[in-house]
């Protein structure tokens, strides 16, 4: 059992990426404090957000870093992917190019945070009529990630506005699997 005030036993950063107005900071609100904002703030140029969750027996406190897409501040990109343990990467189902630059951001992933579990999120399945992206892409994308990047990668769609979602989730599906991955690399050092 976890007691109030305990020291969590993990800290872990997770990194949020993708294309503008994909929905990023709008799903970290909704996780946080259930609210969705209709009007769009740019991220500027991120967001960094705490979040203590209980994964079995531990307490984790995940560190949730909201990367503005705003161009021109590349020279901030490897600190920003430094200590990554996880990535969701968010796109818009209305919106092509959003699933296009997917790709830069695993290569950077790859470069900078190389073989951390991946979530990628399709966003905004509310606009059912404006959607653009198939099932198909979707899943060229997801074959691309395992099999050309050789990384873990798990799916959902979703939508931060639609109050039905349960977008609590997919931030914890990411720190479970970080949490699970982190306990068996301990146990195979102690069984070296
Ligand atoms: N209909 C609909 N609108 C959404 C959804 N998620 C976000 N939006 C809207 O899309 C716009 C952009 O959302 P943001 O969360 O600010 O996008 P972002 O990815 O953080 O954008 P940057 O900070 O520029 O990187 C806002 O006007 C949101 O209200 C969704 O699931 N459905
Ligand atoms: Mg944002």
């Amino acid at each position: 059992m976890v007691e109030k005030g305990q020291t969590p036993s993990y800290i872990v950063k997770i990194i949020m990426l993708g294309f503008t107005r994909a929905g990023k900071t709008a799903l970290l609100k909704k996780y946080l404090d259930g609210s969705f904002p209709n009007k769009y703030t740019p991220t500027q140029p991120m967001n960094l957000e705490n979040k203590r969750i209980t994964v079995g027996e531990n307490l984790v406190q995940a560190s949730i870093w909201d990367i503005g897409s705003q161009m021109g501040y590349d020279t901030l990109l490897p600190l920003y992917y430094k200590g990554a343990l996880g990535a969701l990467l968010v796109f818009d189902l209305t919106k092509k190019k959003s699933l296009e630059v997917i790709p830069k951001f695993i290569n950077e992933l790859s470069k900078y945070a190389p073989g951390i579990p991946i979530s990628l999120i399709a966003n905004k399945k509310d606009l059912v009529e404006d959607r653009e992206i198939t099932q198909e892409e979707i899943d060229e994308i997801l074959e691309k990630i395992r099999k050309e990047w050789n990384q873990k990668v798990t799916y959902f769609e979703t939508s931060a506005k639609d109050p039905q979602e349960k977008i609590a989730v997919i931030f914890e599906d990411l720190i479970q699997n970080i949490i699970h991955e982190k306990i068996e690399n301990i146990e195979d050092e102690i069984f070296i």
